[in-house]
């Protein structure tokens, strides 16, 4: 009997603290939190969220936010809590700042107990604000009831939009306007560029990159990147552009190793007429052909 007594005791004992925990638990108070955001320099559409959180039941609430100069409020929408209702603000421009929110269940009698997102603002960052900045939105001065129109107090908890480096967009074009590929950078860094690209040859004239129109080692803005290339006419070996006899001459006094003749002094790429990477006596008998107008020679690369 004495062991059943006890069982009960401790089980109502048990109760009874587990209502009180409750109880305390209860006794936070209804919060209104701005969310805490990441963004880069530039961003003209920055979402926060304005929380409730600790909801110890509301039907309508209102409440100021002041937010840093470097941020311009765009627009606000209505959150997902309090979802028959109207949001508005006094004074209704949005370019006031504190800004006031306002939320009230239009239809409903019952309590909104549910924690969740009151409303979302949309800022943009104003030039000022730069890497590294916090800038700081507040809540304050709320005013809130519940569905028997009793004042519920408020804590606040303020938020913060972080912002980081922009990023920017390096777009490497080939030397016709088409793109080799898109990077983005961020600000002050820079961009890893393609692998040099190629150009066809185009009417025995040939292309050998030469590197890009733009610098993108200090990246500060979206960039447009063009390969640049150099050209030469296949055959005008000494570089003086024309294609003719005494490119015939130069050339096996080239391979031929004569003083003046040497590679730095003549146009190795236009010497190279079957495109096999080297220049010898096969691009030589190629040169000669093509100024005696051999059949199959005429147009050069000389490609079998
Ligand atoms: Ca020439
Ligand atoms: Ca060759």
């Amino acid at each position: 009997m004495n062991k059943l007594l006890r069982t009960i005791t401790l089980a109502l004992f048990t109760v009874m603290l587990a209502a009180l925990m409750c109880a305390s638990a209860s006794a936070a108070t209804t919060t209104v939190e701005i969310g805490s955001v990441e963004a880069t320099e530039g961003d003209v559409n920055v979402k926060v969220p304005v929380y409730i959180k600790d909801n110890q039941g509301i039907i309508s609430v209102l409440a100021k936010i002041t937010y840093d100069d470097a941020l311009t409020l765009t627009s606000v929408e209505t959150g997902e809590l309090i979802t028959n209702s109207f949001c508005s603000n006094d004074p209704l421009d949005l370019a006031s700042n504190p800004y006031t929110v306002y939320l009230s269940d239009s239809t409903s009698l019952e309590n909104v107990t549910d924690d969740g997102v009151l409303v979302y603002l949309y800022f943009s960052l104003d030039e000022t604000a730069v890497a590294g900045d916090e800038l700081v939105i507040t809540a304050h001065d709320g005013l809130a009831y519940d569905a028997n129109v009793a004042k519920v107090s408020l804590a606040y908890t303020d938020g913060k939009v972080t912002v980081l480096p922009g990023t920017y967009t390096v777009t490497f074009n080939d030397w016709d306007g088409s793109p080799i590929s898109e990077i983005n950078v961020k600000k002050g860094e820079a961009a890893t560029a393609p692998a040099d690209p190629t150009r066809a040859d185009a009417d025995g004239v040939g292309y050998i990159f030469s590197g890009w129109d733009t610098a993108f080692d200090n990246v500060t803005s979206d960039i447009t990147v063009t390969a640049k290339y150099t050209s030469f006419i296949y055959g005008d070996v000494d570089n003086d552009g024309s294609f003719n006899t005494a490119d015939g001459v130069v050339l096996p006094r080239n391979l031929a190793k004569w003083q003046g003749y040497e590679d730095s002094a003549i146009n190795m790429n236009a010497a190279d007429l079957n495109k096999d990477g080297v220049v010898d006596t096969t691009d030589s008998v190629i040169l000669a052909r093509s100024l005696a107008k051999w059949q199959g020679y005429i147009d050069l690369p000389y490609v079998a």
